[in-house]
């Protein structure tokens, strides 16, 4: 009697432990309510103003979205703007009308309004959600945050990291210069601001302890601003690409991210308890400090991990080469571009013409300058695609294929060793790279340029899959 009565307890015990914790548990991983709004955030620390931005829950970066893979994704965006917005999720291989581009695969979000997000993500990795209504301003004004797909089973790590890195564009007062889409920004290399900020903080310190080891996610939120990273004694093993894993491997070059793209490194800490090492940045002509980790005084252990870093393979369909068609893309003007005259609304125009109207480039000689022009590619799904994107202009172009992620196949003729499968492949001033993917996926796609101001200023094209 006194073994069943407490078994009859034990049970009705676990019922009311079990029942409330699963269901808040459920609600709180899987919905995310997310409202676009002004906020402010100390950027560049105690000694100035805090600097008014925009942001998800007024935030910047936005709130971290981090589920499983697996899991659906549902976050509802209210707009609390006085302007229009939508959301687009980033490298994410979803469903056309989840892909937030307003005028395109759905209707913007008017101040007010909210829009329901919902779809399971086909892939683990690391992606970032952000504005697609006048992104130029609106990403520049802090409409970003991450986006993170666990692997069933990650690699064993001490800390998951994420940093967005960012570039603002700052006035004495630490407020954002307002000159947003300025005619220079569109016809050379973008808004390149004057304040590189890890997760929203111009030079803080990260701190760090001897041994641990690091997954460190490296989001390029920038407007138009590319980086190439170096982490002093430390050698980062890249472990992802644009979200999807590459056979890891370890390098002292400094790590190359395109505005928008993304890469996952482990890092494992071995400087000198009490130490600093820098993180530099070296894309342009003046290296600068960009962060700082600094050693606590106690080690975590001797010597690093040596546990296996190795992510599952893409789960990404294989193009056939033998039977793709061949697709050419030639990136042409901006300044320095020797672009004299472009298919503007259907048009030969001259590109001084152009010009006037705020648009500087061109794929395959045509400006894409709105969202009802005529497909750059109209392919049946299913079809395999070989894509060759040529850039001759003066400027490097991160390229971003919404829905896909395409499979490098050469870099200036050369062929790669080792799978690499991008969404946003930085493409470097008189460089050619050779793509491969199958167009299953479908719906109207952008291609477009991700250095924002280039995108704006006419640097775009649609990829309709029927
Ligand atoms: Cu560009």
């Amino acid at each position: 009697m006194k073994r069943r009565q407490f078994l009859q307890c034990g049970a009705l015990n676990a019922l009311a432990w079990l029942t409330p914790t699963v269901s808040a548990k459920k609600t709180a991983s899987m919905a995310f309510e997310l409202t676009a709004k002004p906020g402010k955030i100390h950027i560049v620390g105690p000694d100035f103003p805090a600097t008014d931005v925009w942001g998800f829950n007024a935030q910047v970066p936005g709130v971290p979205i981090r589920i499983k893979l697996g899991q659906s994704l549902d976050a509802t965006i209210h707009n609390a703007l006085e302007v229009p917005t939508a959301v687009h999720w980033h490298g994410i291989r979803l469903p056309n009308a989840m892909d937030g581009v307003a005028g395109l695969t759905q209707a913007a979000i008017q101040p007010g309004d909210s829009f329901r997000y919902q779809f399971v993500p086909p892939d683990a990795g690391t992606y970032w959600y952000h504005s697609h209504v006048n992104a130029y301003e609106q990403v520049g004004r802090g409409l970003y945050g991450p986006l993170i797909i666990e692997e069933a089973a990650p690699p064993k790590v001490d800390r998951d990291l994420v940093w967005m890195i960012d570039d603002w564009r700052l006035r004495d007062d630490a407020s954002i210069a307002n000159d947003f889409g300025a005619g220079h920004d569109r016809s050379h290399a973008g808004r390149i601001g004057n304040v590189p900020t890890v997760n929203g903080r111009f030079r803080d310190i990260i701190k760090v302890r001897t041994g641990e080891r690091i997954r460190l996610r490296l989001i390029n939120a920038s407007n138009a601003r590319n980086f190439a990273l170096s982490f002093g004694d430390l050698t980062p093993t890249v472990i992802a690409m644009d979200g999807q894993a590459v056979t890891p491997f370890a390098t002292k070059e400094p790590i190359v991210i395109g505005a928008a793209g993304r890469v996952d490194l482990i890092l494992d800490m071995s400087g000198d308890p009490g130490s600093k090492t820098s993180v530099v940045d070296s894309f342009y002509r003046e290296p600068f400090d960009l962060t700082k980790f600094v050693y606590e005084e106690n080690p975590l252990r001797e010597s690093a991990l040596q546990s296996s870093i190795d992510l599952p393979p893409p789960n990404i369909p294989e193009p056939d080469l033998q039977n793709a068609l061949v697709q050419e893309v030639t990136i042409a003007g901006g300044a320095m571009g020797g672009l004299r005259r472009a298919k503007f609304n259907g048009e030969w125009v001259g590109l001084r013409e152009i010009a006037q109207q705020g648009y500087v480039w061109a794929l395959n000689n045509v400006v894409g300058n709105r969202l009802d022009m005529p497909p750059l590619m109209d392919v049946k799904k299913g079809r395999s695609i070989r894509l060759t994107i040529r850039n001759e202009t003066a400027f490097p172009h991160p390229m971003h294929l919404h829905g896909h992620h395409m499979k490098l196949l050469s870099i200036n003729g050369q062929g790669l060793s080792e799978a690499r499968w991008l969404d946003s492949p930085l493409i470097l001033p008189k460089q050619t790279m050779e793509f491969a993917f199958v167009a299953d996926n479908p719906g109207k796609w952008l291609f477009h340029c991700h250095a924002l101001e280039h995108h704006a200023a006419g640097l775009g094209a649609l990829v309709n899959i029927t």
